[in-house]
């Protein structure tokens, strides 16, 4: 399968990261990007290509214009103040606060986020569109006829909803594909979320409508970021009732309740009938990944990859979390191989 990729990732590039309440190198990071491509090489994959600009028009079919107008003056609006480092928000508007966007940019960033783990920096604006350009061209490889395609997207994109960031997310890359496979006249798609967090940007893009039905696999929101989205209860609402799907798993959960989580979501999204499907591929579900809780083994990926393709889907990959950088690598690309049944 052909590979997308774009250098301009790299221009996203935070030091330092909130995390258990202390500043600390961020693991979100470059070289996670780079280990994938390199594994992708090595395996001989399939051809690897630059993505082709498409503008800001699909990324405001899903995204609020006054957010991504944010997102784009940011840095600038930051650095205004004479600050040279990077942005972090204080202040959410919680219960009770008034939901009014600011002036000040320490207003802004807190009305446009959730989390304070989340670095703006002088290159995460190019990085972001660029990432939505590679998922993009990604999905232009399926409208091509391609059967499948991957998308190396970094930064990541689930955690983004239309008008907010985090999670180490800005622009929702497999949202914005699967928007655009709608666009393209597809009437259903499914989006299967396998990273190890709650994709809760993505579920609440579509959640009230029924031509995307979304599936997550994820670290229960009782135990693990995001917290506040991901219960089992969040079926869709309105005309998308029915739509959603979320499998939280306890802490420490193995392949075995993973994978019959996972053979549940492909029944769902086979009972939907989809014509292409969407993979937020993230593989912080490795039993060694820094961040997260899962005991998923390099070996598992294969099966992943093996029960996608039983879905007999064009499917679009898109490349979300997983932070062993020494493994992401292997992880990621066992699915693909598992897919294209080169285990
Ligand atoms: C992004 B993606 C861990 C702090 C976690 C945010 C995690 C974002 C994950 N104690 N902070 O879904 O891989
Ligand atoms: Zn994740």
């Amino acid at each position: 399968m052909k590979t997308v990729y774009s250098e301009k990732h790299k221009l996203h590039h935070a030091k330092l990261e909130l995390i258990n309440g202390q500043m600390e190198p961020a693991v979100e990071m470059p070289s996670r990007a780079e280990t994938v491509l390199e594994r992708v090489k090595a395996v001989g994959l399939g051809p690897v290509s630059g993505p082709s600009v498409h503008g800001l028009g699909p990324v405001l079919k899903v995204h609020d214009a006054s957010y991504v107008g944010f997102l784009e003056k940011a840095w600038d609006l930051w650095t205004a103040e004479g600050r040279d480092y990077d942005a972090l928000p204080l202040v959410w508007p919680v219960r009770g606060l008034r939901q009014i966007e600011p002036e000040h940019i320490d207003g802004k960033l807190s009305y446009f986020s959730f989390d304070a783990g989340t670095p703006i920096t002088a290159g995460t604006w190019e990085a972001a569109t660029a990432a939505a350009d590679v998922a993009l061209s990604g999905a232009d490889e399926l409208h091509r006829g391609a059967t499948s395609a991957f998308a190396l997207c970094r930064p990541p994109g689930h955690h983004a909803a239309a008008d907010f960031y985090g999670g180490y997310c800005f622009l929702n890359n497999a949202a914005i594909a699967a928007q655009s496979f709608i666009d393209a006249g597809a009437g259903r798609v499914a989006v299967l979320d396998v990273d190890y967090h709650h994709g809760n940007g993505t579920q609440a893009i579509f959640y009230d409508r029924p031509d995307v039905f979304f599936a997550s696999i994820h670290g229960d929101p009782r135990q693990e970021y995001p917290f506040f989205l991901g219960y089992e209860d969040e079926t869709g609402a309105g005309a998308g009732e029915g739509c959603n799907a979320n499998y939280p798993l306890r802490w420490g959960s193995g392949f075995d309740v993973w994978r019959a989580a996972l053979e549940d979501a492909c029944k769902k999204i086979a009972h939907h009938g989809p014509e292409v499907v969407v993979v937020s591929l993230g593989v912080d579900t490795f039993e060694k990944d820094p961040i997260s809780q899962f005991k998923l083994k390099s070996d598992d990926y294969f099966v992943i990859g093996e029960t996608i393709a039983a879905l007999g889907k064009p499917t679009l990959f898109v490349m979300e979390g997983g932070y062993a950088v020494a493994e992401i690598g292997i992880n990621a690309v066992n699915v693909l191989l598992g897919f294209e049944g080169r285990r």
